[in-house]
């Protein structure tokens, strides 16, 4: 996850209700269903509703980012949590969520991004939840990822992760990756992926993982009627025209999916 900004939180905060309606056309999916298909197959219900949900502002290294616990706690009680950001922040932070029975508590510093369920211990990091709930999306939105190319832009840590789950999920993964280093240590390891080039990859997938910091990179051309792009950073590899193009089927948010299925999966 890029550092985000007071704006990217506001403006997430702002138009949750506007992307989950997206989300819904594209896949059929509300965020608490989306987070559900992701949590186990067949879906298992999570009790979200009323679950006691604490975000934890953290001072450490750059700091607090004005609005991101206000936004986790915009997400979670859009999910029907009950959420709150706590009043101290850091360690105090901690003891006050654990004092007021917080059975999830959420907290970020320059490096991670955690829920931690303090009932049974299970800590959820940030970025396979939100490869796997963006994985989940482009499948719901295809109808199956059994046998269909897609073509993976990146192979940081959310693009591994997502590798991992598209290829568990029957995609034949078409993986572009500039650094050779990065590339290399990843088919060592055994990921079962097809390194390309950026264009026969867009000549053959019109389903797409975005997982690069790049921005701007695949334009309006390069985008059909039956493309789908899951784009869980920002910025996005698609420029404005590419975006706008796709409308819905450009499935962009920076913290919405990764927080529903980090709050699921602390859960279930
Ligand atoms: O509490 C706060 O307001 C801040 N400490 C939030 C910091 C948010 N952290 C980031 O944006 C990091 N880039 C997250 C890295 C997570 C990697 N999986
Ligand atoms: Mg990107």
């Amino acid at each position: 996850m890029t550092r985000l900004t007071t704006a990217d939180v506001g403006a997430l905060t702002d138009r949750l209700r506007e992307f989950e309606a997206g989300l819904k056309e594209v896949t059929g999916l509300g965020l608490r269903e989306l987070a559900m298909n992701t949590v186990a197959h067949p879906p298992v219900c999570v009790p979200l509703y009323g679950a006691r949900v604490a975000a934890v502002p953290v001072t450490s290294g750059e700091g607090v980012i004005g609005g991101f616990s206000d936004c986790v706690v915009a997400i979670l009680a859009h999910l029907g949590c009950e959420a709150w950001v706590t009043a101290q922040p850091d360690v105090r932070g901690i003891q006050e969520a654990h004092d007021e029975a917080a059975e999830v508590v959420f907290l970020a510093d320059d490096f991670r991004f955690i829920a931690l369920n303090t009932g049974n211990g299970r800590c959820v990091d940030d970025d396979p939840a939100t490869a796997d709930g963006y994985v989940t999306a482009l499948e719901a939105a295809a109808g199956s990822l059994l046998g269909r190319y897609v073509l993976l832009l990146g192979l940081g840590p959310v693009g591994r992760a997502a590798a991992r789950r598209l290829v568990s999920r029957g995609a034949a993964v078409e993986v572009v990756e500039p650094d050779q280093a990065r590339l290399q240590a990843a088919l060592d390891v055994g990921l079962k992926v097809q390194p390309v080039t950026l264009a026969e990859g867009l000549a053959r997938c019109d389903l797409i993982v975005d997982a690069t910091p790049a921005a701007g990179f695949i334009d309006v051309a390069e985008v059909s009627p039956l493309t789908v792009a899951a784009v869980p950073g920002l910025p996005s590899a698609f420029t404005p025209a590419a975006q706008a193009a796709l409308g819905v089927r450009h499935i962009h948010e920076p913290l919405a999916i990764g927080v529903a299925v980090m709050v699921a999966r602390a859960l279930v």
